[in-house]
């Protein structure tokens, strides 16, 4: 048996400077937006773990339930010893619940906030010491490269928890493009997708009672105070978030409270009272909708999965 924690780490995250400058141009355009991905600094994937458990927050707890109750017929289709390649892995923990049952040759966690990557990449080694795992932290919205995949080997990626509806549906085409790239002919991914559903548990979910998402939401202006020298007062700002039934997604917004101006390295915004800072869009789909995506962008559907409620999906699809 192997040392504890034994894996590979790989190191290619974007600069800081990519956070000040999308920042920047962000809160610089007439509608302010800051991209969702900044989300995700160490307080802000402990605050997603803490989301995650919320009672309003259904995605998480049925999609476990969907993975743990299909995992091997998942296995059948995956096959034996392939590399399962998981972007955006956070904590890695809805992988677990498939391991024992797919036994694959190796683990590839993909993930742009590195400290919990490696803490994250570092139990799972623990915990399964037959396995390979190559963490590699990156911004899984560029350019996916990774050269130490043996050729000719089978890769299913594995993107659970529905993050495919935080790109707009064109994005959300490119980013399924390439992962098909990337997994190469006969690659398969499996896929968690949020179902379109009444607008009253939609907006329950996104806006749980202690106020956790608020925190999340929130986070991110601290998390600019922190790192690129801004003074956002964060109790002058107001989480707000409601399912946009027209374009078929939850928005979330950071809504000033008062009239103010907010410096980040010098640069000045200047806020009214209830101007807006659109910070992620979380789009819902239908189950034709979403495999009509993925063939586009060119997966065949093998298998869907289902909960009894209909509340989120759980797809199996392979490159045609
Ligand atoms: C990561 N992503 C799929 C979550 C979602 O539901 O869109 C992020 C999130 N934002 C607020 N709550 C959860």
């Amino acid at each position: 048996m192997r040392a504890a924690a034994d894996y590979t780490f790989h190191h290619a995250a974007p600069e800081a400077g990519d956070f000040y400058q999308e920042v920047i141009d962000g809160l610089s355009q007439p509608a302010r937006f800051i991209p969702p991905k900044y989300f995700y600094d160490h307080a802000g994937s402990r605050l997603f773990e803490s989301i995650c458990e919320q009672p309003e927050y259904y995605p998480t707890r049925t999609e476990t339930a969907l993975l743990k109750q299909y995992a091997s017929e998942i296995a059948g289709l995956a096959g034996e010893d392939c590399y399962i390649i998981e972007p955006g892995s956070g904590s890695c923990e809805k992988v677990r619940l498939l391991l024992d049952a797919l036994h694959p040759a190796a683990y590839v966690p993909l993930d742009i906030s590195c400290d919990h990557l490696k803490m994250a990449a570092a139990c799972v080694a623990d915990d399964f010491p037959w396995l390979d795992v190559h963490a590699v932290c990156t911004d899984i919205t560029a350019e996916l490269s990774l050269p130490f995949i043996p050729e000719k080997t089978r890769s299913m990626m594995f993107y659970p928890g529905s993050s495919i509806g935080n790109f707009d549906p064109p994005h959300a085409m490119d980013f399924l493009s390439c992962l098909a790239k990337v997994t190469g002919q006969d690659g398969h991914l499996l896929i968690g997708v949020d179902l379109k559903k009444d607008k009253e548990v939609l907006d329950a979910a996104y806006n749980d009672a202690s106020g956790v998402t608020a925190a999340f939401n929130l986070n991110v202006l601290q998390r600019i105070n922190r790192e690129l020298a801004g003074d956002f007062d964060t109790e002058a700002f107001v989480h707000h978030a409601f399912y946009n039934g027209v374009r078929g997604r939850i928005e979330m917004h950071l809504i000033s409270e008062r009239k103010q101006t907010v410096r980040v390295d010098g640069h000045s915004f200047e806020f009214n009272a209830g101007d807006s800072i659109h910070t992620e869009n979380s789009y819902k789909y239908t189950i034709d909708e979403f495999q009509g995506l993925a063939r586009q962008a060119g997966f065949t559907p093998c298998r869907v999965w289902t909960d009894s409620d209909d509340l989120f999906s759980l797809h199996y699809l392979r490159v045609v």
